[in-house]
């Protein structure tokens, strides 16, 4: 087994600076010491460059940054891409959400039928209408089928790169108008914070893994820190209190071990300008273990 990690140190897909020292924050919590223990070999392939381009809005789709997100997306879309090509897991570090765009440009292509599973307190499924924000992170789940400007759903060369039926929302508490509907138009599957605790982690992860097993050939992991509880995983532009906890995160993620329908995964949204002692790092970090097949005995 080969894990490629790759790092995507970018904000412009939101306004709170420091996500794109994310990377880093996750490498210094010692990310390929843990890994290297349940891969035979991983290799860090370094960063995306990224470089420190001056932000801009798009004057007619008012999206902050278009142009420089589809242009480095591409760029993330390629090394993805030659990680799975070289039968290596792709480990993707952000970063903010929008590098997802980027991430499934560079997976979804080697699947028939990409599962994705989106762990995060929001649905991401704005597009330039709905959006209360302009802020493309707010936007891959959608781009991802196909809505959304044709300079992000176009990257990689095609589009769409998953069907709604394939994803799985999990730890959602703050969705915008025009993400519901979309959600009730398109039938995508929501476990929300309202089914975690009414069903408890290990009945939302057994029917998520299910669900997805049945009708696909591989599934993407995205994993936005604030899912998690502010409490557990400060370091994030957008916390919303009521998240999941540390423990179910890591029963989800073990559950997600033992099933192995994981064929790609990202974690994203760490700021350490914003954290707590490196803090939320170390929890991705430690989530990755688990999602990897770490055990205690
Ligand atoms: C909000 C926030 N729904 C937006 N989205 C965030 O800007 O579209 N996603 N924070 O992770
Ligand atoms: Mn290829
Ligand atoms: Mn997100
Ligand atoms: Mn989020």
């Amino acid at each position: 087994k080969k894990l490629a990690i790759i790092g995507m140190p970018m904000d412009l897909g939101q306004m709170r600076r420091g996500v794109d020292m994310g990377p880093s924050a996750i490498r210094y919590a010692g990310v390929t010491e843990r890994l290297k223990e349940l891969f035979d070999e991983v290799h860090d392939k370094g960063d995306i460059a990224v470089g420190r381009p001056e932000v801009e809005v798009d004057p007619v789709s008012n999206l902050r940054n278009l142009n420089l997100i589809a242009e480095k997306t591409e760029l993330l879309a390629n090394e993805v891409d030659k990680a799975i090509e070289d039968k290596a897991f792709p480990l993707v570090l952000g970063g903010d959400h929008s590098i997802a765009i980027g991430t499934l440009a560079g997976v979804a292509k080697h699947y028939k039928n990409l599962g994705v599973i989106w762990y995060d307190a929001h649905g991401d499924l704005n597009t330039a209408e709905t959006s209360p924000t302009g802020n493309i992170h707010g936007m891959p789940l959608a781009v991802s089928i196909g809505l959304g400007h044709p300079l992000l759903t176009n990257v990689g060369g095609y589009g769409p790169k998953v069907k709604a039926e394939n994803i799985v929302i999990i730890g959602a508490r703050s969705l915008d108008d025009g993400e519901r509907e979309l959600i009730k138009k398109h039938g995508i599957k929501v476990y929300t914070m309202h089914e975690i605790d009414r069903l408890g982690m290990t009945k939302v992860m057994e029917e998520a893994i299910e669900y997805l097993s049945e009708k696909t050939d591989g599934v993407h992991l995205s994993l936005d820190l604030d899912g998690l509880d502010p409490h557990d995983a400060p370091g994030v532009g957008t916390p919303v209190i009521g998240g999941i906890s540390y423990r179910e995160s890591h029963l989800a993620m073990e559950m997600l071990a033992e099933s192995g329908i994981i064929t790609s995964a990202e974690f994203v949204e760490v700021n350490p300008i914003l954290d707590d002692k490196n803090k939320t790092a170390s929890v991705a970090v430690a989530l990755m273990g688990s999602l990897f097949g770490e055990k205690l005995l």
